[in-house]
């Protein structure tokens, strides 16, 4: 009897396809930050949603109690390195905004720091936005934005904001840190979104 064939299982899939125009990919992880790192002790560590009619705090143990997913997603930054594959831990922003009630449609996010980055509410539900607190399996590196970051993977990663401390909803979509600073209100990498 013939050996059974291996067929196609395990084949890698092809890098290039999932690579945006004018990527490329890398193995290393680059750091990109705009200022200093702070440090956040965790027993002092919050995430706030503000609608401006009502406050919903986090925790570091709040946080954690949450249901928790494991997230392998693409990463793209605007320089034009990609990370492919990457893997994170942490909860879905669907889950913060289970208890949140607002009509605004857009969101600033905030960071321990200076920084901010806006995206449509939109942009953060439905299980394309995550507050992530590790990487491939380990605590989130402090220059990587540990304790807590935003992951939104299918944008370019400057919205994925380090160090994230909040997000203050907004009934118009206004310019954070880099949208001030020349790069595109939006940023999808697929179609190039890279400077306004
Ligand atoms: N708070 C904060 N978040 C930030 C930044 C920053 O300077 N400050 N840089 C952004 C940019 S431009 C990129 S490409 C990614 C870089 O994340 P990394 O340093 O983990 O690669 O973080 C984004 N989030
Ligand atoms: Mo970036």
């Amino acid at each position: 009897m013939a050996a059974p064939t291996r067929g196609f299982t395990g084949r890698p899939r092809n890098p290039d396809a999932n690579l945006p125009p004018g990527q490329y990919a890398t193995d290393g992880f680059p750091v990109l930050s705009a200022g200093p790192t702070p440090h956040v002790p965790l027993p002092d560590w919050t995430f706030e949603i503000d609608t401006g009619s009502a406050t919903h705090q986090w925790t570091w143990e709040q946080l954690q109690a949450l249901p928790q997913e494991n997230i392998t997603a693409d990463i793209h930054c605007v320089t034009r390195w990609s990370k492919l594959g990457t893997a994170w831990r942490g909860v879905s922003l669907d889950t913060l905004f289970e208890e949140v009630e607002s009509e605004a449609e857009y969101a600033m996010v905030h960071s321990y720091g200076d920084y901010t980055t806006n995206l449509p509410l939109e942009d953060l539900l439905d299980g394309k936005a995550w507050l992530v607190h590790e990487f491939e399996g380990e605590a989130l590196p402090s220059a990587h934005g540990g304790p807590v970051r935003l992951l939104v993977p299918h944008l370019y990663f400057w919205k994925s904001a380090k160090w994230v401390s909040g997000i203050r909803m907004m009934d118009q979509d206004l310019p954070g840190f880099w949208e001030v600073n020349g790069y595109h209100i939006y940023g999808d990498p697929w179609r190039e979104e890279r400077y306004s």
